[in-house]
């Protein structure tokens, strides 16, 4: 049994929410307390999971199935968690981890209509007793997170080109789940002006620090 010393983090939320935005600033705010800190995504993570990252977010000629999809995120999962989340926590670091299995929850779960069960025994299967210590979700209506997406510019990947109605499902499993742990999950209300929201990230971050 792994002799687990770090903290695990999660940033989660739909998209364009600012998860990107503020994985640098937690990341400052916790070393500056001299916390070691790895910084990593999902899916990917590795060299081998970044590869199936592509597979995931391209759009090929042959549709991927959504059973090839969520099976593809864990697989990428099974290798990030071995090769590098496990290790760091087990030697002292904290990780933070842009997206985790709430993602799968939300995305496969809540847009593409997969069975929770079934997500509930892979994240059984893939992770054991491994859960994040908190996690942020990072919540903006849809239409919000949209517009500041698309506003960003470029190329829309798989998951993007999908429609309102998708990203309100995701939405809607994202905020069911910090229902269901509200101890681990930290809504973070990211609709208001940075410094607002950084101010909220590190009173989350606080609890963990007690
Ligand atoms: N996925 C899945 O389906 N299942 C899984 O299990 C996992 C993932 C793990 C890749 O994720 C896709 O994988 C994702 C779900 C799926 N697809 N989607 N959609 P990703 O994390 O790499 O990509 P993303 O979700 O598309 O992230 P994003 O669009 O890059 O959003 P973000 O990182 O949360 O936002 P941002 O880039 O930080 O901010 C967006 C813009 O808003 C940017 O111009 C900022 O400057 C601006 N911003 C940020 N904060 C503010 C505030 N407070 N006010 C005003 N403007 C702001």
């Amino acid at each position: 049994m792994m002799d687990i010393k770090g903290k695990f983090i999660t940033l989660e939320g739909g998209e364009g929410v600012g998860k990107t935005t503020n994985v640098p600033f937690i990341k400052n705010y916790l070393q500056n307390l001299n916390i070691p800190v790895v910084v990593t995504r999902e899916p990917g993570g590795t060299k081998l999971a970044e590869k199936i990252r592509d597979l995931l977010l391209q759009s090929n000629d042959e549709s991927l199935t959504s059973h090839a999809e969520i099976l593809l995120m864990f697989a990428a999962r099974a290798q990030h968690l071995n090769h590098v989340i496990k290790p760091a926590l087990a030697e002292g670091h904290w990780v933070l981890c842009d997206r985790f299995t709430d993602a799968t929850y939300a995305y496969q779960g809540g847009g593409r209509g997969m069975a929770l069960e079934t997500i509930g025994w892979l994240e059984n299967f893939v992770q054991g007793d491994l859960r994040p210590d908190l996690t942020l979700l990072l919540d903006v209506p849809v239409e919000i997170g949209m517009t500041r997406a698309k506003n960003r510019g470029g190329d829309l990947d798989r998951f993007e080109s999908e429609q309102l109605h998708f990203f309100n499902k995701v939405r809607q499993v994202y905020l069911q789940q910090a229902q269901q742990y509200p101890d681990r999950i930290k809504i973070i209300k990211a609709d208001q002006p940075l410094d607002d929201v950084q101010e909220a990230i590190i009173g989350a971050l606080k609890l963990l620090l007690l």
